[in-house]
């Protein structure tokens, strides 16, 4: 039978299940990396799990979000990930070496592989033909210890590209964007999205890895380009020849959607205010003043970006109004564009250069003022996010920014009088693994964990009870956010350690009385509407509500990471049966559901009584088989445990 790339990945490491969509597969998986906002979580769940050693062949933990040392907490961090690293066998990328996406597509992906990362946008990695995907950090943990990953086989959709991007006015990030305004943030849940057609072959690795990260933001469980030469070439200048394989769909191959993209007809495009999907064409924008302009990230920090951004500054000075900031994603392309004078043109003009790491993508400094409008090359403009609630965040290519750095507003790239050059990625790569540190030699390790005062140990949840009498905390509409969730940002990221200390803050962007709340009565259920929990994996999100007592989610549909992390730990995540019925429940309703162990067992659905209002209501509990065993036992911890002691 003819086989597609995503089949082929899946059949090639399948450990049991069959690749049909939505059938459970249990999965070999070649490489795990945590970064560390989310890595202290996965490394101390990692240890609680009690192995000695991690048991897949490579592992990496990154240091890129919590960069800002405004006191000992991140800096511990650090220093306990550098450690726990040496001591269970994984290699540790130091701060200042890059972005863990960007890092590990020029040091470790590789096509034909699968990845996991404790980071929705892992599936950067799919740029090379890796199939990557995220997942929260006890995931990533229990797949460190040697279990095999469980996903739900999601459906196959080939994007096919034909034609060619109009360089250098047009880029792989307005490709991207074309998509999510087609597609919107729910538009990839369950799905994978593989890219096909001759417009594929037009673009280089680096572009492809715009494309695949920002496929998170389609809610996609991943995404993935065929390896061929263009693949070839990249790693060939990456020194990683011998990790190449051609990888291509059979002729024939099936499909569940096929969407077309003529590459010639894209045009430079722009997300607007609060959502990667709410997109427009630039020209659409054109004349509207900008106050900061963001150019790197993971999104778009390839050599060949940063190279087109400085000679689009060079000579001149960034706008009066404007503040301009740039992150270069890795150590390797901060490298190779300050040997070729592209950061000196990048200087001259009055850029701010930023250390390699995320920055102010997720509030890490870099924050607008109030009311000011910031275009990003980033993936995600989520309201609050940038450290600035009234900020309006754009998204948009490297080129639109540094043209509106310069302009003070947004302009039709076509029309400005500018000389954008179009820029080839390099032959050779200066590769230098100088800042990867292998882990310590052999099975059995002396390395002392180094644990800083903020660093906490995991709560764990207990078994499932058999009635759920609780009231409802929050009422949510559609695609709510792990960042409305669990807010990032400089003030909030120093607790990723410590659970008690970070639960203080959930839903503290929308909803100030919501902790207190949920204090008072001692727990509760959330009510959440479409695509519950998008965006980023952070497990923070299902951690620290479970912290507070909340022992149920009701919600029209979830997200994939985020449900897997209710799951995780122990909150029951049901779906209305009837969506409407979200309408008339309310903030104190008390709702009672009884008899869920037994429900949950036998996968049937549940009876909810709004004990306040007198009315039922019939939720469904979708769960498949290993997750109904995890929900009952409290979540996967003690899953785990249970199992290896
Ligand atoms: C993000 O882009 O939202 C993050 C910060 O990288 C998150 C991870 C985290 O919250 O630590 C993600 O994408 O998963
Ligand atoms: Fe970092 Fe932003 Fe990329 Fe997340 S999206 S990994 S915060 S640069």
């Amino acid at each position: 039978m003819p086989l597609n790339i995503v089949e082929k990945i899946i059949q090639s490491h399948l450990v049991y299940g069959q690749p049909k969509a939505g059938v459970p597969v249990g999965l070999k998986v070649d490489e795990v990396y945590t970064q560390d906002a989310t890595g202290t979580m996965a490394w101390l769940q990692f240890e609680a799990i009690g192995i000695d050693t991690v048991n897949v062949p490579v592992a990496v933990s990154y240091v890129d979000h919590n960069m800002i040392q405004s006191g000992y907490m991140n800096p511990d961090d650090h220093a306990f990930l550098q450690s726990a690293a040496r001591r269970f066998g994984a290699y540790f990328s130091r701060p200042g070496n890059g972005i863990c996406h960007q890092v590990n597509l020029e040091r470790f992906a590789a096509p034909g592989k699968i990845a996991l990362g404790t980071d929705s946008h892992t599936p950067t990695n799919g740029g090379t033909g890796m199939l990557a995907i995220g997942v929260g950090g006890l995931d990533a943990a229990v797949v460190m210890g040697g279990a095999p990953f469980e996903l739900n086989m999601p459906a196959v959709t080939l994007i096919r590209l034909s034609g060619q991007l109009r360089r250098p006015y047009v880029t792989a990030m307005d490709v991207i964007l074309e998509i999510l305004k087609r597609l919107t943030v729910k538009g990839g849940v369950g799905r994978i999205f593989e890219y096909g057609g001759e417009g594929a072959a037009s673009l280089d690795v680096t572009e492809r890895a715009t494309i695949t990260n920002m496929g998170a933001e389609l809610g996609a469980t991943t995404s993935i380009f065929p390896s061929d030469k263009r693949t070839l070439e990249f790693l060939k200048a990456q020194g990683r020849e011998s990790d190449w394989i051609e990888l291509k769909a059979d002729d024939g191959a099936q499909y569940a959607q096929v969407i077309d993209i003529d590459l010639s007809t894209v045009e430079p495009m722009a997300a607007r205010p609060h959502s990667p999907d709410n997109v427009v064409t630039v020209r659409e924008l054109a004349g509207m003043k900008v106050d900061q302009v963001c150019i790197g990230g993971c999104t778009n920090s390839s050599y060949q970006s940063m190279r087109a951004v400085a000679s689009i500054l060079k000579g001149k000075t960034v706008a009066e109004g404007v503040n301009l900031l740039i992150n270069p994603g890795s150590r390797q392309v901060y490298e190779m564009i300050a040997r070729d004078g592209s950061l000196i043109a990048m200087l001259a003009a009055g850029a701010r250069l930023l250390e390699t790491s995320c920055g102010p993508c997720i509030g890490m400094g870099g924050a607008p003022g109030s009311g000011q409008v910031s275009v990003r090359t980033f993936n995600r403009n989520f309201e609050g996010r940038s450290g600035t609630k009234d900020a309006k965040v754009f998204l948009a290519s490297p080129i639109t920014c540094a043209v509106a750095a310069l302009t003070g507003e947004f302009s039709d790239v076509f029309k400005s009088a500018l000389n954008i050059p179009a820029v080839e990625g390099p032959e050779e790569y200066p590769v230098c693994n100088n800042m990867i540190i292998p882990p310590e030699a052999g099975n059995v390790r002396t390395t002392q964990i180094v644990k800083g005062p903020n660093i906490k140990d995991v709560p764990v949840k207990a078994p499932l009870s058999d009635e759920i009498n609780a009231e409802v905390l929050i009422v949510l509409g559609n695609n709510i956010t792990t960042d409305d969730i669990m807010p990032a940002g400089s003030k909030v990221l120093p607790f990723r350690s410590n659970i008690p200390a970070i639960s203080e803050f959930v839903f503290s962007n929308i909803d100030a009385g919501f902790v207190k709340r949920a204090q008072d009565a001692a727990g509760g259920i959330i009510i959440g509407g479409e695509n519950y929990g998008q965006g980023s994996s952070r497990e923070h999100a299902a951690l620290a509500p479970m912290y507070l007592g909340v022992q149920a989610v009701i919600a029209r549909s979830f997200a994939r990471i985020h449900r897997s992390n209710l799951i995780n730990f122990g909150i029951l995540p049901l779906v209305f049966e009837d969506g409407s019925v979200a309408a008339k429940l309310k903030v104190g309703d008390r709702l009672v559901i009884k008899g869920i162990r037994e429900a949950v067992k036998i996968g049937q659905s549940c009876t909810v009584e709004n004990a306040t209002k007198g009315f039922t209501f019939t939720c469904v509990s979708d769960l498949n088989d290993r997750e109904r065993d995890l929900i009952l036992v409290g979540g996967l911890l003690p899953f785990t445990k249970a199992k290896t002691s």
